[in-house]
């Protein structure tokens, strides 16, 4: 049986994880089935920008799988935590943006698998946090990683030493998430963001997603060089020569070739 749906319409890659009976906690057959759902999309010329989100109306993820890590090895353990941490860095580096509709419990790996998209939206009854430490682990999926980068490092600590869980207006508040919808609102709207965003040039988001990503982990006199170098690789390309030609024409652009 499938784990995870998918549906593609209009440019947008849809991708559920369809587990709600385990509140989409994601097992080693989840993490694979994801990962190549995840790839397929990536490759997918006619997809331009990918949501993910979580079946039910519950949760989002509730987090690895804590029935399955109790019965691991520590060698399975390594290939398991290492399978989720390609898959957080395969949607991490994806160049068509990734968007996180977050509608229920984003716990453990679930936060992590968020925080690795570009733009997390939530529903009012979303909720996150990294309670591992409270099962004797450690955010595993690049939870130490991402988490101080995205809230600080002061909160990131508090939150994944306490382990404690906060609502949607709480990550709202420290950035966790981008932005809150009545749950029966988010999908539409992560679409809707979507449909805004495929309006616009692909390799200018691609490359800017890129400096951003590799941005953030260099000095930034070296963030500056990838900068001028990808500013400049968009004018090998007629995508940026529709962009500025329909800007003096007064029309707008059409990005879809
Ligand atoms: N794993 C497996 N099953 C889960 C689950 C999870 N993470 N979360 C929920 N479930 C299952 C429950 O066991 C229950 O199944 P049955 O008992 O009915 O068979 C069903 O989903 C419904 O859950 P509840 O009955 O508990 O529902 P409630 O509404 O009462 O509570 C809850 C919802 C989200 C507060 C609660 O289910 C909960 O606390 N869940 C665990 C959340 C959590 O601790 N998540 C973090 C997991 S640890 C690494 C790799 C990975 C990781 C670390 C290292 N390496 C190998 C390096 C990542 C670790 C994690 O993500």
């Amino acid at each position: 049986m499938s784990l995870i749906k998918i549906n593609n319409e209009n440019g947008i890659s849809e991708i559920t994880i369809d587990r709600p009976e385990a509140l989409n906690a994601m097992n080693q057959e989840v993490v694979a089935e994801f990962s190549s759902v995840l790839q397929a999309a990536l490759s997918d010329k006619e997809t331009g920008i990918i949501i993910i989100t979580g079946a039910g109306d519950k949760a989002f993820i509730a987090g690895a799988d804590i029935k399955a890590m109790q019965k691991m090895t520590a060698e399975e353990a390594l290939i398991y935590g290492k399978a989720g941490q390609k898959l957080t860095m395969l949607i991490e580096s994806s160049p068509k943006p990734v968007i996180a509709a977050v509608n229920g419990f984003a716990l453990g790996g679930g936060c992590e698998i968020a925080m690795a998209c570009h733009i997390r939206i939530a529903s009012e009854n979303a909720s996150f946090g990294q309670p591992e430490v409270k099962l004797g682990l450690l955010p595993g999926w690049g939870g130490t990683q991402r988490l101080p980068k995205i809230i600080g490092v002061g909160r990131a600590n508090e939150l994944i030493t306490t382990g404690k869980i906060i609502n949607a207006e709480e990550a709202l508040r420290i950035g966790l998430a981008n932005v809150i919808y009545p749950q029966d609102e988010l999908l539409s709207s992560a679409r809707k963001m979507a449909s805004t965003i495929l309006r616009n040039g692909p390799r200018a988001i691609a490359s800017s997603l890129h400096c951003i990503k590799e941005g953030l982990s260099v000095p930034i006199k070296e963030g500056m060089e990838i900068e001028a170098q990808e500013f400049s690789k968009l004018f090998h390309h007629d995508e940026r020569l529709e962009g500025l030609t329909a800007f003096i024409e007064k029309r707008p652009a059409d990005f879809r070739d």
